[in-house]
Formats: C-alpha cells, sequence, structure tokens
C-alpha cells in the first residue's frame, strides 16, 4: 500500500489479511485511490461487507465506520443504514459468494428498487475463505474444491444480470487494468443511483492452484490476456474473452 494512503487506514493496521498474490489487496488500493481522488469525507461514508476473503477489504482496515454483517447480508445491512440516514454515503464491497450465491437475491432487488448504494464485487470466481468450493461465477469447467471433476453449470454474468435487475450504473474491471478500475470505481462512488463494479480479483490459493497455475503472476497474465474492452469493440469479442467497461 503506498504511503500517501495510509491516512485512510486505522493506525492499528500493519498487514492486509490476505494471501500472496491475493487481487483483493490491489483491489483495496484501488479503491482507497478513488476515494481520495473524489476527495470522499470519510466520516460521511459508512462501508458494509459480508463474510468472505473480501469483506476484509474495509473492515476493520478502513479508517472510516464499517459494518462487517453476516454472510449474504452486506446489500440488506446497507439498505438499512441508507433508509435511516440519506446523507451518509454507503458503499459495500464483498465478494461473489457473498453477493451472488447467498445473498443474490438481496443484489438484485436492491438493483431493481434503484437503492442508493455502491456495491463493489470482488470476483474470484470461487469461495476463497472457506477452502475453495464452487461459487454462482465458477466458469463451467474448472476445478473446485466442490467441483473436482470440473463444474457442469454455467455461471451467472454478473453484470448482465445486474444490469438486467435495473442498476443504472454497471461496470466491470480487473485488478489488472487497476486505472479503468478506479475510474469505475469513482463513477460509482460519486453515482447517487445504485450503482455496481465487477472486479476480477484472481484468488491463487484456492482457484489457482487447483485450476494449475504455476504461480500468481501466471494467473494475472492469463486474466490480463483475457481482458477486452467491449464498448470500443464493433464485432463480437474472441472466443473465451472477458468483457470489461460499463455496460
Ligand atoms: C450463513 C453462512 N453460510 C456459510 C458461511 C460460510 N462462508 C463464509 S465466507 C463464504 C464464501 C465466501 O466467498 P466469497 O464471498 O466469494 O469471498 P472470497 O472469500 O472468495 O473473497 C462462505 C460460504 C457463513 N459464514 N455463513
Ligand atoms: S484464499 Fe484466495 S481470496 Fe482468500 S486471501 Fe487467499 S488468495 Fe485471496
Amino acid at each position: 500500500m503506498a504511503r500517501s494512503m495510509e491516512k485512510y487506514l486505522r493506525p492499528e493496521v500493519v498487514t492486509t489479511p490476505f494471501c500472496p498474490g491475493c487481487g483483493h489487496g490491489v483491489l483495496m488500493g484501488s479503491l482507497l485511490r478513488a476515494i481520495d481522488q473524489l476527495g470522499l469525507d470519510m466520516d460521511q461514508t459508512v462501508f458494509v461487507s459480508g463474510i468472505g476473503c473480501a469483506a476484509w477489504i474495509p473492515s476493520p482496515n478502513f479508517a472510516a465506520d464499517t459494518l462487517h454483517t453476516l454472510h449474504g447480508r452486506a446489500v440488506a445491512f446497507a439498505s438499512g443504514v441508507k433508509k435511516a440516514n440519506p446523507d451518509l454515503k454507503v458503499i459495500v464491497v464483498s465478494g461473489d459468494g457473498d453477493l451472488a450465491s447467498i445473498g443474490g437475491n438481496h443484489l438484485i432487488h436492491a438493483a431493481r428498487r434503484n437503492l442508493d448504494l455502491t456495491v463493489i464485487c470482488a470476483n474470484n470466481m470461487i469461495y476463497g475463505m472457506t477452502g475453495g468450493q464452487m461459487a454462482p461465477t465458477t466458469p463451467q469447467g474448472h476445478l473446485t474444491a466442490t467441483s473436482v471433476k470440473g463444474n457442469p453449470y454455467r455461471p451467472f454474468d454478473l453484470s448482465k444480470l445486474v444490469k438486467g435487475a435495473g442498476a443504472p450504473y454497471v461496470a466491470r474491471g480487473a485488478v489488472v487494468r487497476p486505472y479503468e478500475l478506479i475510474g469505475y470505481l469513482k463513477k460509482a462512488i460519486a453515482s447517487e443511483e445504485f450503482a455496481f463494479v465487477e472486479v476480477m480479483s484472481p484468488c491463487p490459493t484456492q482457484y489457482g492452484r487447483r485450476n494449475k497455475y504455476d504461480s500468481p503472476g501466471a494467473m494475472y497474465d492469463r486474466l490480463g490476456e483475457m481482458c477486452a474492452n467491449f464498448s470500443d469493440a464493433d464485432c463480437p469479442l474472441p472466443e473465451g474473452a472477458l468483457p470489461l467497461g460499463e455496460f
């Protein structure tokens, strides 16, 4: 973490809880840079997370009010905070398992209701914290602790799901493209409507090892190769490309 970002961290924070090479640390740094560039008042901001590795991004690290809630219920808690005090900026940061599996119903209905929340989903395509179980975002055929012969199911396209549910602002970024990611995070935070940013954030420990990546670097390289900006493309994306951009 750059020293200039330390002012946004609680003084007792000396390290993050993430494994070496985890994408969540890059997302954490990108989010703080977005906050810094916007000049966001941390005293008027509440960060809400569920349970999972990604849920440790804001809590207990950020020097602001942080709510570390129940698994899957971050959006429900955030909705309550916003209703109770509409002047607060409410930012949810959690994982794909937390937000899209057990918490999927809260997510789509908050988008449908267009609540003024910013929801940032760290998508590592697996349940990292609990041992690498299959998530609703795990690509078909990929290996997890609960799909040792390959996931037989189709994954959610999370950004399209939330867009389809009615969210006015939806973007997908990746930790391998931090400058674009910071731009999406800034727009989402500045929005006064429901804003959703899906962030592709590799989990080398649970996902990378099972899917035969030699190192975290190899996972980042592969993610970088897959990323394609769909907004500039007039033609269909190549097979296997991961579309990034604003939906
Ligand atoms: C009600 C309930 N069910 C299950 C769990 C176990 N659990 C904790 S975190 C988690 C999944 C986390 O995955 P994700 O949100 O993708 O975050 P990651 O760890 O991958 O960053 C699960 C299943 C729990 N804590 N509470
Ligand atoms: S288990 Fe995966 S998601 Fe969790 S901290 Fe380690 S690398 Fe990151």
